[in-house]
């Protein structure tokens, strides 16, 4: 029985060994690809500056209007023309605070608000203009409903698609016009 021991140790050896270098081929292998993909994985890379010309977090250069007596950033919320904005900036979609992006139109119908601004301390009459013509922008989604009204007080209702008498009533972006100086009338 002296040869089933020896062919017992011999595949034994033999197994032994090509498990412990299979094992270390596919710990090898595993190491090689893996360390390989891990630059493939995907990382947020957030825009992390905070000078002037840094991006900001919305992936849109912080801007000023340049002009003395408008101040702020029009690609913000917190803009003071946006007081009653809701919709996405035009500012941030290629067109700017009164003027709508390339390939929109703007629309005629529009709501209006009362902002105050923040240089003159005057209350400005905002009028709140729809670009139409190309889907949803997407980019800076703001909300701020200072003097919004009810939806049945339709020109007064900021929630609404105002792309009316366009000639596509696909919603794009608003805009924020000042129409002039607000002035204290007598309530009729
Ligand atoms: N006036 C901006 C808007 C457009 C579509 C839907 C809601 C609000």
């Amino acid at each position: 029985m002296i040869w089933l021991e020896r062919l017992t140790e011999k595949v034994s050896r033999q197994v032994a060994r090509n498990t412990s270098r299979r094992s270390f081929l596919t710990g090898l292998g595993t190491l090689l690809v893996g360390g390989a993909s891990v630059p493939l994985l995907p990382v947020a890379r957030a825009a992390g500056g905070h000078g002037a010309d840094a991006g900001t977090d919305r992936g849109v250069a912080a801007q000023t209007t340049g002009v003395e007596g408008d101040p702020g950033d029009p690609t913000t919320c917190e803009y003071w023309r946006h007081c009653a904005m809701d919709g996405f900036l035009c500012s941030c979609c290629g067109g700017t605070q009164k003027t709508c992006p390339p390939g929109t139109e703007m629309a005629p119908m529009t709501w209006i608000g009362t902002c105050r601004n923040p240089a003159d301390n005057k209350d400005y009459i905002i009028s709140y203009n729809d670009c139409c013509g190309k889907t949803s922008c997407g980019a800076c989604l703001c909300n701020r409903n200072e003097t919004d009204k009810p939806p049945y007080r339709a020109f007064s209702n900021n929630d609404t698609n105002w792309c009316l008498g366009t000639s596509s009533t696909l919603y794009h972006c608003t805009t924020a016009v000042i129409l002039g100086v607000a002035t204290k009338g007598v309530e009729p």
